[in-house]
C-alpha cells in the first residue's frame, strides 16, 4: 500500500537509507527486488543521487538475455532493497542475475525483517541485511500505542516462532506431528503397485522424501538441474508439454540420469479425459509418455475409465498413477466428497494406482492403505504463496501435520542461486519432519 501513499513511501526509504548509513554500507549502485520494492528503491535513489538498475523479472533464462537493465561496470557493488524479507529466496533470485552480469553483491536492506531466518539464511551467502525494523520492534510499537492487543502480539510471535525457514535452525516450539506414521521401509511390501513398492523401498535406501518439480525453460536446462539435484531426490517432477521441443533423445539422457542418481521420473501429466482418448494420449502423440516416465496423474472426473485407459498402457510397462485427490491452489474443486470418492478408487485400483496428489491427507476423515503414497506440491520453506493461486505449506507442516509422505518443491529449487544447495536443504528438512512423526 505504501506506494499510494508518498509521503509514507519517502519517510520509509528514508528509514532505510538511515540504516545503510549508521551500519556503514557502501555500495555503487542499486537494485529493487520486483515489483513491490521498485518505488522505494526509486526513491532512494532519487534522494541520494545513486544510480538504479532493473531486474526484468520475466527473463529467466538471464544467461542469453539481458536480465539487468541500467549502466554499470563489471566489478560495482550493487545494494539491494526489498520490503520484507522472510526466507531470503526472493532476495537470492535478485542475487544471481546481479552476479551473472559480474556486479558484487554484499548488503540488503529492507523495510522489515520478519524474523523468520531470512537473516541468518542470507549471512550464510555472505550477505548481510540491514532492516529499518523488525517485526517484533512493530509489534511492540503497536501494542504501547494499543493499536494492537497483547493477544494479537503473541498470536503473531507464535506464529513466527513456528514458521521459522532456516532448516539448519529447528522451530524452538514446533508443533507436535498430528498422527505417528508407519516408515517408508514398513509400507513398500503393502503397496500393490511394483513401482509404488520401488518408490517407498528407494526413499528409505537414498533417505529423502524430496520430489523436485523442473519447471525450467527448456530440456537442456532440465537435464541440467536434474544432473544437480539428482543426489537429493527421489522423484524429479516433469513438464514436458511447456518445452519448445521433446525428443527421443532427451528422454532417454533423462532416464539415464535417473538410473545415474536412483531417482523416479514423475510426468505431471493430468490426464483429464475418457479411457479410449487417454490410451492414446499416455502411449502415443509427440511425448510419449508412457515409455519414459515412470509415474504419471489423473484427475479422477471422467470416472474410472480413465484409470482402465492409463491401466491398459502403463501397467505392462511397470508404470505407476497417482490420482489427483486434492490440489494446492486456492479455490481447488478437488475437495471433501470428491477427495473421498478419488480415495475409494485407489483403494480399488491398486495394482496400478500407486497413490495420490494430496494437500491434507490427515484431514480426509478416511484412512488410506498405507501401501499407497502421498505427494504433495505447494512447499517452500516459508507459508505464502503466489499471485496466480500456489498456496504453499512448509516441509514440517506437510509431512508432520498433513500426513503426506513426498513433498514436491519446483521454485524453492531452481529459482534458488544454487538449485543443488537449495534441493540439500529441502531434503534435510523433508527427511527430519518424516523422522519425527515416526511412531
Ligand atoms: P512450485 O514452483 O513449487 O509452486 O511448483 C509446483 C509444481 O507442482 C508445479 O509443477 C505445478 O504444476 C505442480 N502442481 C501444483 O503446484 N499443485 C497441484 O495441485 C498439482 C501440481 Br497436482
Amino acid at each position: 500500500m505504501i506506494v499510494s501513499y508518498p509521503d509514507i513511501l519517502s519517510k520509509v526509504s528514508e528509514a532505510m537509507w538511515a540504516r545503510l548509513q549508521s551500519n556503514g554500507a557502501k555500495f555503487d549502485v542499486m537494485c529493487g527486488v520486483p515489483y513491490t520494492a521498485l518505488p522505494i528503491a526509486t526513491c532512494m535513489s532519487l534522494n541520494h543521487g545513486t544510480p538504479m538498475l532493473m531486474r526484468r523479472k520475466e527473463v529467466k533464462d538471464y544467461g542469453t538475455k539481458k536480465a539487468i537493465e541500467g549502466a554499470f561496470q563489471a566489478g560495482q557493488t550493487c545494494l539491494i532493497v526489498e520490503d520484507l524479507v522472510t526466507s531470503g529466496m526472493s532476495v537470492q533470485e535478485t542475487v544471481a542475475p546481479l552476479e551473472e552480469v559480474k556486479l558484487k553483491v554484499t548488503d540488503v536492506v529492507v523495510l522489515i525483517d520478519r524474523e523468520q531466518g531470512g537473516q541468518a539464511r542470507l549471512e550464510a551467502d555472505g550477505l548481510r541485511l540491514h532492516s529499518a525494523f523488525t517485526l517484533s520492534y512493530i509489534l511492540d510499537t503497536l501494542v504501547k500505542h494499543a493499536l494492537v492487543g497483547e493477544d494479537v502480539q503473541a498470536k503473531v510471535k507464535q506464529f513466527i516462532a513456528e514458521n521459522q525457514t532456516n532448516v539448519s535452525m529447528p522451530p524452538a516450539s514446533a508443533a507436535p506431528a498430528a498422527k505417528k506414521r508407519m516408515t517408508y521401509e514398513a509400507r513398500a511390501p503393502l503397496a500393490k503397485n511394483s513401482l509404488g513398492r520401488e518408490l517407498f523401498e528407494l526413499m528409505a535406501r537414498k533417505k529423502t522424501n524430496l520430489s523436485v518439480a523442473a519447471d525450467v525453460g527448456s530440456p537442456e536446462e532440465m537435464l541440467e538441474l536434474a544432473d544437480a539435484v539428482g543426489p537429493h531426490v527421489c522423484v524429479l517432477k516433469t513438464h514436458v508439454d511447456v518445452f519448445d521441443s521433446w525428443t527421443a533423445d532427451h528422454a532417454k539422457k533423462l532416464e539415464e540420469l535417473a538410473a545415474k542418481h536412483d531417482f523416479l521420473i514423475f510426468e505431471d501429466r493430468k490426464f483429464a479425459d475418457i479411457g479410449n482418448t487417454v490410451v492414446m494420449q499416455y502411449g502415443g502423440g509427440i511425448y510419449k509418455i508412457a515409455d519414459w516416465s515412470h509415474i504419471t496423474n489423473a484427475h479422477l472426473v471422467p470416472g474410472p475409465g480413465i484409470i482402465d485407459g492409463l491401466k491398459k498402457v502403463g501397467m505392462e510397462k511397470g508404470r505407476g498413477l497417482l490420482l489427483l485427490a486434492e490440489m494446492s491452489s486456492k479455490g481447488t474443486l478437488a475437495n471433501g466428497d470428491y477427495t473421498k470418492k478419488v480415495a475409494a478408487a485407489a483403494e480399488e485400483n491398486q495394482d496400478f494406482v500407486m497413490g495420490f496428489i494430496s494437500v491434507s491427507p490427515n484431514a480426509w476423515g478416511v484412512e488410506t492403505s498405507p501401501g499407497l503414497i502421498h505427494m504433495t506440491p505447494g512447499v517452500q520453506l516459508a507459508a505464502g504463496g503466489d499471485d496466480l493461486g500456489q498456496q504453499y505449506n512448509t516441509p514440517a507442516g506437510v509431512i508432520g501435520e498433513r500426513g503426506s509422505d513426498v513433498i514436491i518443491v519446483g521454485r524453492g529449487v531452481y529459482k534458488a542461486v544454487d538449485p543443488a544447495k537449495a534441493a540439500k536443504e529441502y531434503r534435510e528438512a523433508g527427511w527430519r519432519a518424516y523422522e519425527d512423526s515416526l511412531a
